[in-house]
C-alpha cells in the first residue's frame, strides 16, 4: 500500500517565500493548504498548482484569531494530517527611529508576526503531532531577529520572539517527534520591501540595486531541504544571506569636546 502524500499549511503564500514554498512543495508532491488575505493570488495560485496535486486554499488574516480557529477546525479530512507547517506570513512596516515611528504600525507587526505565528502553531500542532516522526514546523524568523540595526526596532523584536518561541517549542514538543526551525533570512528580493516602504517603487528598487539577494526560490528550496531531512535530525536555526550581505559592526557616536 502506498502512503498518502505528505500535507504541508503553508501561511503566506500570495507572494514571496510562501508562494515559491507552495511551487516547490508541489512539485515535489506534496499536498497544499494554502493560506494569505488576497482571495485572488491565492485562488490564482491554487488553479496554476492543482494539475500537480491536491490544494487548499484558504483566504485568512492571521491576526483573526476566531477566523483562523473556524478555518483549522474546518480542514477536510484529506489535508487534516498535517506533516507540515510553514509560519511564513509577516512584515516590515518603516524603518523609523523608535522615536518617531507610528504605533500602529508597530501593533500590526506584532499582531502578524508574533500573534498570527502563535495561534497557527497553536491550533495546528494537534495535527503535527498526530503525524508524529518526520513532522515539522519552520517559523520565519529573519536575520533581524538577531542582529540589531536602526530602525530595526520592534521588526526585530517580533523576529527574536520567533526564534526563542520556536527553541521553547522544542523544549515542549521533546517525545513527539515534531521538528521545530528558525529560519533566519537575510536580504531576499520580494514584496517585503515594498510592504515596508509603503509602494514606494524607488526605495524597492534602491534595496536591491546591485546587491545580488537571496530570491524567494532559495529560501523554498532551503525549507523544502529542512522539511525533508531524516526524522531524526532537527535543525534548530538557520541564518542565511547573500554573499554580499555582512555585518556593519558597532557604532560609536562621538560628541564635539
Ligand atoms: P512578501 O511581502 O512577499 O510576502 C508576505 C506574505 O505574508 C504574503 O503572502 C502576505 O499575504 C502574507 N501576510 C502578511 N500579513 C498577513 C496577514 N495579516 N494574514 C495573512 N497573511 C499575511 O514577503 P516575504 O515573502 O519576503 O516575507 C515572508 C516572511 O519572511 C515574513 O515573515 C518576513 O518577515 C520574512 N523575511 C523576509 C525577508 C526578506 O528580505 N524578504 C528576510 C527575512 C525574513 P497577503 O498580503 O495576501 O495577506
Ligand atoms: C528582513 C531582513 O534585514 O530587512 O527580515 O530586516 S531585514
Amino acid at each position: 500500500m502506498t502512503s498518502p502524500a505528505p500535507t504541508v499549511f503553508i501561511t503566506g503564500a500570495t507572494s514571496g517565500f510562501g508562494q515559491a514554498c507552495a511551487r516547490r512543495f508541489a512539485a515535489a508532491g506534496w499536498q497544499l493548504v494554502i493560506t494569505g488575505r488576497r482571495a485572488e493570488r491565492l485562488e490564482a495560485l491554487a488553479h496554476e498548482l492543482s494539475a500537480q496535486t491536491q490544494v487548499l486554499p484558504l483566504v485568512l488574516d492571521v491576526r483573526d484569531r476566531a477566523a483562523m480557529q473556524s478555518a483549522v477546525d474546518g480542514l477536510p479530512p484529506a489535508f487534516d494530517r498535517l506533516r507540515g507547517l510553514v509560519n511564513n506570513a509577516g512584515l516590515a512596516l518603516g524603518l523609523s527611529p523608535a522615536q518617531t515611528c507610528d504605533l500602529d504600525e508597530w501593533d500590526t507587526m506584532v499582531d502578524t508576526n508574533v500573534k498570527g505565528l502563535m495561534y497557527a502553531t497553536r491550533m495546528l500542532l494537534p495535527r503535527l503531532i498526530a503525524h508524529g516522526s518526520g513532522a515539522s514546523i519552520v517559523n520565519v524568523g529573519s536575520v533581524a531577529g538577531k542582529w540589531p540595526y536602526a530602525g530595526g526596532n520592534v521588526y526585530g523584536g517580533t523576529k527574536a520572539f520567533v526564534r526563542q518561541f520556536s527553541h521553547n517549542l522544542r523544549c515542549d514538543l521533546a517525545g513527539t517527534g515534531v521538528r521545530v526551525t528558525d529560519l533566519e533570512p537575510g536580504l531576499c528580493e520580494s514584496e517585503f520591501t515594498l510592504v515596508r516602504f509603503h509602494g514606494d517603487q524607488a526605495r524597492y528598487d534602491s534595496t536591491y540595486a546591485g546587491a545580488n539577494p537571496l530570491q524567494p526560490h532559495d529560501i523554498a528550496e532551503t525549507i523544502f531541504w529542512l522539511m525533508t531531512q531524516p526524522a531524526h535530525i532537527n535543525v534548530n536555526s538557520l541564518e542565511i544571506m547573500p554573499v554580499s550581505q555582512s555585518w556593519a559592526g558597532m557604532a560609536v557616536q562621538h560628541q564635539p569636546q
